[in-house]
């Protein structure tokens, strides 16, 4: 019996050091609610008008998102995904995606998120434009115009710790990823477009250029990361932890 005892320990041991991670513990395991929000509804509201633009597609898509800890913080991430890579989805529509997460209780400087590209089928309710796209925010401007925003490029958004580090501890790695669509639009005067033959004015690189630029130089710092540890799908403090640098 006593040999069972060191075999059974033994194997416990190899299973821990196959799971386990570069700390020796197996990873913890928590969610992030992903979803459209807006900072500022004067600017830019989420399916409501407040004086601003009223915005009701923010289309996108991830590919595998990553913490990079600080003692790596200036290495491309490599290794297991702290979330799986998020479907192309309209953010949006009501309410939040919820996509399991798994980290470790170390100090991160950043989280990468790459856009995905979006291929084959469109995704139900999609704007045409999406095909091919990373990104496409559609709505209204004040005056009731159509606008579009596509942007086409790969593009992986660093948003870094806000103060230096991020650390979550046991019980802590419930998190809101959040698009702030006022932050997108911050200074852009999508009234002031040239409509195509369809009466939408669509910001790209080939159409409303010096629109789309600013909109483009705004974009990575309206993805914002939280935490949601009441896990009500949305922020717990007005500030985020973590930001796009542009
Ligand atoms: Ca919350």
């Amino acid at each position: 019996m006593k040999h069972l005892c060191t075999w059974v320990a033994l194997i416990g041991l190899f299973i821990n050091g196959c799971i386990g991670t570069e700390t020796g513990n197996p990873p913890l395991t928590g969610e992030m609610s992903v979803d459209a929000h807006s900072s500022d509804p004067a600017t830019a509201g989420l399916r409501s008008s407040e004086g601003g633009l009223t915005v009701d597609g923010v289309w996108l898509g991830t590919r595998e998102l990553h913490f990079v800890e600080v003692a790596d913080c200036d290495v491309a991430p490599t290794g297991v995904a702290n979330v799986a890579p998020l479907a192309i989805d309209n953010h949006a529509s009501e309410g939040a995606l919820v996509a399991p997460l798994t980290y470790e209780v170390v100090p991160y400087c950043r989280m990468t998120l790459p856009l995905a590209r979006q291929e084959g089928a469109l995704p139900s309710g999609a704007p045409a434009s999406l095909a091919g796209s990373t990104f496409v925010s559609t709505g209204t401007t004040p005056t009731g115009t159509a606008f579009e925003v596509v942007y086409a490029a790969e593009r992986t958004i660093d948003l870094d710790a806000i103060g230096g580090e991020l650390l979550f501890g046991e019980d802590e790695g419930f998190l809101f990823l959040g698009f702030d669509v006022a932050a997108f639009f911050e200074g852009v005067d999508v009234d002031g477009g040239t409509p195509n033959g369809d009466g939408v004015v669509v910001l790209s690189e080939t159409e409303n250029t010096a629109l789309f630029s600013t909109f483009e130089s705004n974009m990575n710092r309206g993805f914002e990361l939280y935490l949601d540890l009441d896990r009500d799908g949305e922020p717990d403090t007005p500030e985020p932890v973590a930001r796009g640098v542009p």
